[in-house]
């Protein structure tokens, strides 16, 4: 493929890009040591939609946005889709959460008391009642579920736990709908943790079926993991059914995702474009027959939260776009023929390459503003919710 034939198809593929942005990153986040209230914060989930349908109006590229129960509970789930639709996204993956209750101090799923594991599993089958209200086809799970000291509880006990409230909530997935499982290496538990990393997702999908598949959150991983290698793997065995990007300096810091690395960023996205997985279902299969889903999952804890969400996008678009850049054919040449310096070079070449004209230009292509963190800051929005978001209580994880 000619550079220009490159360049064309390169938009093409960033024309289809969908990123999925998490109703949570609009609200106050922190840590144990402070939350940190911001101006102009969301109060309800349909202001939080209205930062996400403002971050997609900007960027072209984001007309879905995720929620999570019970942060996002309303009464008439149908009516918020309306709101949604209105206002040009569209609700997406639904994520469980049995992290926050007293009930959980010694897990969800996993707990040793089977009225708890009873408790959580109808939360998950709750969720799967609201993605039917809202259309939505993923259910995202993440268990904080683990242990702090040895001996605390059987390991293997609490997988069997684990696998039968996976089991009853798979079987209620109909359609298109599909389980995504996340992995996390620690925190908050600190020993053990039930679904620490993407062998036993992995394993736990395979398990149930073909409708369920695996979460790998950018953050979620022993410093010096290579994740590219995971994401290759996954893709290979056709269960990588989404991803949380954000980045990270040391643990899951939550980053705006490419910021803390963005060659990282780079190398993940190669990866997906060698397997022809940027959008559409990847060339390599899935279990699923579904396309992957492009989550962000932050948290902005100082920084202004439509802003920084707007800024992540085009992080993940430029990513995307130097991967699409690369020269495949002489890199398939060079790694075959055992060309290490030509092979590296070639794909360092692209990671190079300066991709925001290209962007710019797809997105005057779109009828937008070619640099859309500018456009929004012209914009006035933020001006105009500080102003009129007042009173109420602010949005927040609620911890
Ligand atoms: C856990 C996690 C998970 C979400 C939460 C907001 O660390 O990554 O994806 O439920 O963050
Ligand atoms: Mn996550």
């Amino acid at each position: 493929m000619t550079s220009p034939d490159r360049r064309e198809h390169a938009k093409q593929v960033l024309r289809e890009q969908r990123i999925e942005t998490p109703s949570w990153g609009y609200g106050n986040s922190g840590t144990r040591f402070k939350v940190f209230a911001q101006a102009g914060v969301p109060r309800t989930p349909e202001e939080k939609i209205d930062d996400a349908a403002t971050v997609h109006r900007f960027t072209g590229v984001a007309p879905l946005v995720s929620l999570h129960i019970p942060w996002d509970r309303v009464e008439d789930y149908a009516a918020l889709a309306e709101h949604a639709q209105e206002r040009g996204v569209q609700l997406g993956a639904i994520n469980a959460n049995v992290f926050q209750d007293d009930a959980y101090r010694l897990g969800s799923v996993c707990n040793p008391d089977p009225a708890v594991r009873r408790k959580a599993t109808d939360h998950l089958l709750e969720c799967i009642d609201i993605m039917d209200a809202t259309g939505s086809d993923d259910l995202k799970l993440w268990f904080a579920d683990g242990t702090n000291y040895p001996g605390q509880d059987s390991i293997r006990e609490r997988q069997d736990r684990l696998a039968e409230a996976l089991a009853e909530t798979y079987a209620r997935l109909t359609g298109e709908q599909r389980l995504l499982l996340e992995y996390k290496f620690f925190e908050p538990a600190v020993y053990t943790t039930d679904v620490p990393d993407w062998g036993t997702s992995f394993a736990h999908c395979v398990a149930l079926g073909p409708q369920a598949q695996v979460v790998l959150d950018t953050g979620h991983h022993a410093p010096g993991t290579n994740i590219e290698f995971i994401v290759a793997t996954l893709l290979r065995h056709g269960r990588l059914g989404a991803f949380d990007f954000n980045s990270r300096f040391y643990a899951d810091d939550d980053l705006m995702a490419g910021a803390a690395d963005p060659f990282q960023l780079f190398r993940i996205m190669h990866e997906l474009v060698q397997a022809d997985a940027v959008s559409g279902v990847p060339a390599t299969g899935s279990s699923t027959g579904q396309p992957i889903s492009f989550f962000l999952d932050q948290c902005h804890n100082i920084e202004p939260k439509v802003a920084a969400m707007i800024r992540s996008v085009t992080n993940v678009q430029e990513a995307t776009a130097k991967a699409l850049l690369v020269d495949t054919e002489a890199l398939t040449a060079a790694q075959r023929s055992g060309d290490v310096l030509a092979a590296y070079s070639i794909v360092k070449d692209a990671y190079d390459t300066d991709v925001r004209p290209l962007l710019g230009d797809l997105r005057e292509d779109l009828g937008l503003d070619p640099d859309p963190s500018a456009a929004y800051a012209r914009s006035g929005y933020f001006e105009q919710v500080a102003a009129e978001r007042v009173g109420g209580e602010q949005a927040g994880w609620g911890a």
